[in-house]
């Protein structure tokens, strides 16, 4: 049986962290793909060099060419520029929406079967344009940003709670970005929902406040320590745990940025819901009921993805 092939499109700070955690992982033979002249290729050689003390069988390449990416299973995409302190996710929309216009062509011509994953911000926008500018079916696009999101909720919970971060589960809802939804009743530590431990007494409202709040802000937090650009660790191990669901037909159930039609009150958009990745790719999107506080926040985060849609749309006639 041959071996899979993943593409990783952008080989920055994700792209190199992707690249490092497929090969240690042996998920597949691993191509690098970016506009950067070297900076692929020394990646891969670097990374390649690293095989033998780990004993990884994964062959790594880097590379400028589209042409190299041809026939891969599973795509990742960090293409574009991240952001900078000040920097809202927003700001990103103009340069990386032509990205993704080269991305997505490249992506047509070359592995139109591939599953394909978009990590590039503004996340619900990017990966609607991706979607588009590639013409894959919608079920073989998806945005990571809600497997993220529940991790940084994940590890603020189980600081607080002083637990093992695997007894702890979270939902999180929305847009990538402000808007998102963390849902605490749908959050819990070994099936005990996150109320009924207020009621416990193993915290209070306002500390799960805050917590909400920091989870929502978590990407910023990052930025302005890093000062140069993003987070790239937990970004790259979250789109891994997709790509993984998707190889080995795992049907895991993640939160993803997922095409909805009619789901969740919401047509022909990509926002942050629960659904199944297996070998078909999205399987099924779990449609859950909300009550009246997460439904509003929800629509808030759906309205600001429509906002950046409207955008797209003015920049590219192409998408109108
Ligand atoms: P960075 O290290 O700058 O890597 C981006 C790479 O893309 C660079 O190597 C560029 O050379 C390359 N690139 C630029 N244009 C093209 C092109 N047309 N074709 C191919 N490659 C190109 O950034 P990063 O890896 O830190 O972040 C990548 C993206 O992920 C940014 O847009 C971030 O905002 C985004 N990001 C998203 C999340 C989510 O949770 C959704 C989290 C963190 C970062």
């Amino acid at each position: 049986m041959a071996r899979n092939k993943i593409a990783l499109v952008g080989a920055g700070m994700i792209g190199g962290t992707l690249a490092h955690l497929a090969a240690m992982k042996e998920m597949g033979d691993v191509v690098l793909f970016d506009i950067a002249e070297g900076m692929p290729a020394g990646k891969a050689l670097d990374l390649s060099q690293a095989a033998p003390v780990e004993g990884f069988d994964s062959r790594l390449k880097g590379t400028t060419d589209y042409a190299d990416i041809a026939g891969a299973d599973v795509v990742i995409v960090t293409a574009g520029i991240p952001r900078k302190p000040g920097m809202s996710r927003d700001d990103l929309l103009g340069i990386n929406l032509k990205v993704m216009k080269a991305v997505g062509e490249g992506i047509k011509a070359n592995c139109p079967d591939a599953f394909v994953i978009c990590i590039t911000n503004p996340l619900d926008a990017m990966v609607w344009a991706l979607r588009e500018f590639s013409g894959l079916p919608h079920n073989k696009v998806v945005g990571m940003a809600g497997v993220l999101d529940s991790a940084r909720f994940r590890h603020f919970l189980a600081d607080e709670f002083n637990v093992s971060v695997e007894d702890v589960t979270a939902f999180v809802l929305g847009g990538h970005g402000d808007t998102m939804v963390p849902v605490l009743e749908y959050s819990t530590v070994a099936g005990i929902p996150v109320p009924d431990l207020i009621k416990m007494g193993w915290s209070t409202q306002e500390k799960m406040d805050a917590i909400v709040q920091r989870t929502r802000s978590g990407g910023g937090e990052i930025v302005a320590l890093l000062g140069n650009g993003s987070a790239y660790y937990a970004p790259a191990t979250s789109a891994i745990q997709m790509a993984e669901s998707y190889l080995k037909d795992k049907k895991r159930v993640l939160p993803c940025a997922a095409y909805l039609e009619g789901q969740y009150g919401v047509d022909g958009l990509y926002v942050g819901v629960p659904i199944v990745i297996g070998a078909g790719g999205v399987e099924r999107i779990v449609e859950i009921e909300l009550d009246e506080a997460a439904k509003a926040g929800f629509q808030v985060s759906v309205d600001a993805v429509e906002e950046l849609l409207a955008a797209c749309k003015a920049l590219d006639s192409s998408l109108a």
